[in-house]
């Protein structure tokens, strides 16, 4: 029997654990506090969680530096907890995702512990990229490349005998020493890593950073030129497909087959493609989408695009507007300039919030009535905000530090969610009266309308907007249903308007007027009320039912 392929068209709900909720009361979101908020998600009506990651990390680039791939980290729960979690979802029909994070390690991981220990050249060091420095006594780093986070990509490491020694390769944090995948032990193991949550029940995987994986093994200089990201030399080299095929095989082989879907980062949409071949990813994010501008016809072609390039290797297309990296959305939109990039997050820059929640309101209906799987970043059912103005004191990120407060960071879109209440922490807590403050405590006090508990059953409220846009994805099957292609309906130019299925239709209106609708049976959803003439105003959109 083929399984039924749930993913190509699941709503999945990105839980940032630590910001969630937290079920013991030390401040810090965690398995327990999912748990328990799992009505709340069946509620909202999403098919699928993605946890980022929860495996014992020190938290240098909050979990994304892990030091074992195959536990739970301590402060998050235990491995029962885990299977708890997992129970409790699938008795609720949610799928779970797990974050595996492929490029790079801690640096407290057993296993890079035993590289610094070890011999230049030995096996041991041969997981990691260690190379000896440029220039006199070998002071300079191996190569030019700098880090994603800032500052070069290589860390000297003291020899065991106390001389200054090799370095070794991070393209993120020198907490985070890249993998060498030319190493068939490490692509053992995490095919290990991989069974392992899978045989405990997980569903799938996002897949982290995953076009970085391979490097040219002769590590050349790069182009200073070149921009921040990409072309890389060592970014989407062709040796990585193998691994992906691999990872696939390993998916199939259950029963009920799992999902991989991968963080790639690759503008070029026909390199991004082929991690979509059969044989490799079921998904990939969607990022040209999240970074497009407020805009009718950047919009259109971003979609359209999109659209084509999924085609040919017969996967679904994603939709995201947020993540645990990027400026949240009400505030991008609420922005003169409502793109996003890396280098220039645009913190500080005058923000109506008012103007940036209608457009992420109609921004919901327009990436929820596209074909494919779609991506919600928890908070954005909320229509929570990025929190700009906490204190540098406060902030983790790496890449504040990294950057010397150039780059404001990650921080402000993964403060603690609001769940109740009239003050922070908003009952972030659910162990009763033990509640320690949130280990980043900058809920702003206006979050007291925006909390869970303020929401629910007030009909204008964000929250509810979602809940009834994913209850139409159920009932309408226009909606929901991935196979139905978009059809795009004759409009003004900058109205995007388009038919799904047979009886379901689309439209937001990006223009500066209020503008008629096209004809219909029904009215099944709007972002904002229509004006008293029915008119659908501007940066609204409607779901409709058509004949
Ligand atoms: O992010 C990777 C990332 O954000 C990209 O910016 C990266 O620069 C890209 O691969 C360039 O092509 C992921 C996680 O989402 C993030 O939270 C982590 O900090 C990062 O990987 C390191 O694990
Ligand atoms: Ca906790």
């Amino acid at each position: 029997m083929l399984a039924d392929p749930w993913w190509r068209d699941a709503v999945t709900y990105q839980v940032y654990v630590r910001s969630f909720a937290d079920g013991n009361g030390d401040g810090i979101g965690d398995l327990r506090g999912i748990r328990e908020k799992l009505g709340y998600l069946a509620e909202l009506g999403v098919n699928a969680i993605w946890l980022n990651p929860c495996f014992p990390s020190p938290m240098a680039d909050a979990g994304y530096d892990i030091a074992d791939y195959r536990e739970i980290e301590p402060s998050f729960g235990t491995l029962d907890e885990m299977d708890a979690l997992i129970a409790g979802a699938h008795e609720r029909g949610i799928r779970v995702l797990l974050d595996i994070v492929p490029n790079h390690c801690s640096d407290r991981h057993p296993r890079f512990q035993e590289a610094l220990r070890a011999e230049p050249r030995s096996a041991q060091r041969s997981w990691f990229w260690f190379r000896p420095g440029r220039g006199p006594g070998g002071d300079l780093p191996p190569n030019n490349w700098q880090s994603y986070f800032g500052g070069p990509a290589w860390t000297r490491v003291t020899e065991p005998d106390g001389t200054p020694g090799q370095w070794y390769l991070h393209l993120f944090a020198p907490e985070q020493p890249d993998f060498n995948w030319e190493n068939p032990e490490v692509r053992a193991d995490f095919v290990k890593t991989l069974r392992f949550w899978f045989d405990r029940g997980a569903d799938g995987f996002r897949i982290d950073s995953a076009a970085v994986l391979m490097k040219d093994p002769l590590l050349p200089d790069l182009d200073p030129d070149a921009g921040p990201c990409e072309p890389h030399p060592y970014n989407d080299r062709d040796g990585i497909h193998e691994i992906y095929q691999e990872w696939r095989a390993v998916a199939d082989s259950y029963d009920e087959p799992r999902v991989l879907f991968g963080e790639v980062w690759i503008a070029d949409p026909q390199r991004f493609a082929k991690y979509l071949r059969p044989q490799e990813m079921h998904a990939a994010f969607n990022f040209p989408f999240l970074r497009c501008a407020w805009d009718p016809r950047a919009l259109r072609a971003v979609i359209d695009q999109t659209v084509v390039f999924h085609r040919p290797v017969g996967a679904p297309a994603t939709w995201v507007l947020s993540n645990h990296d990027v400026t949240r959305h009400v505030t991008r939109y609420g922005r003169a300039d409502t793109t996003f990039d890396f280098d220039d997050r645009g913190h500080g820059r005058p923000v109506d919030l008012e103007l940036g929640t209608r457009r992420s309101r109609a921004a919901a209906l327009l990436y929820l009535a596209l074909p494919g799987g779609a991506y919600l970043y928890q908070g954005e059912e909320l229509g929570l905000w990025e929190v700009e103005d906490i204190p540098a004191e406060l902030r983790q990120d790496p890449m504040w530090e990294r950057t010397d407060g150039v780059n404001p960071g990650r921080d402000g879109c993964r403060v603690p969610l609001p769940w109740s209440g009239a003050r922070p922490p908003f009952g972030f807590s659910t162990a009763g009266d033990r509640q320690a403050e949130p280990w980043l405590p900058t809920q702003p006090v206006a979050w007291t309308e925006y909390t869970v508990q303020a929401q629910l059953d007030d009909p204008d409220s964000m929250l509810e907007l979602y809940r009834s846009a994913l209850a139409l994805r159920r009932t309408e099957p226009g909606f929901g249903s991935e196979r139905d292609p978009l059809r795009w309906m004759d409009s003004a130019e900058e109205v995007l308007s388009f038919r799904r299925g047979d009886t379901a239709a689309c439209v937001v209106n990006l223009s500066a007027e209020p503008i008629a609708l096209p004809p219909h049976e029904a009215v099944l959803l709007t972002s904002s009320p229509l004006t008293d003439g029915g008119l659908l105003p501007s940066d609204c959109a409607a779901w409709l039912k058509v004949g």
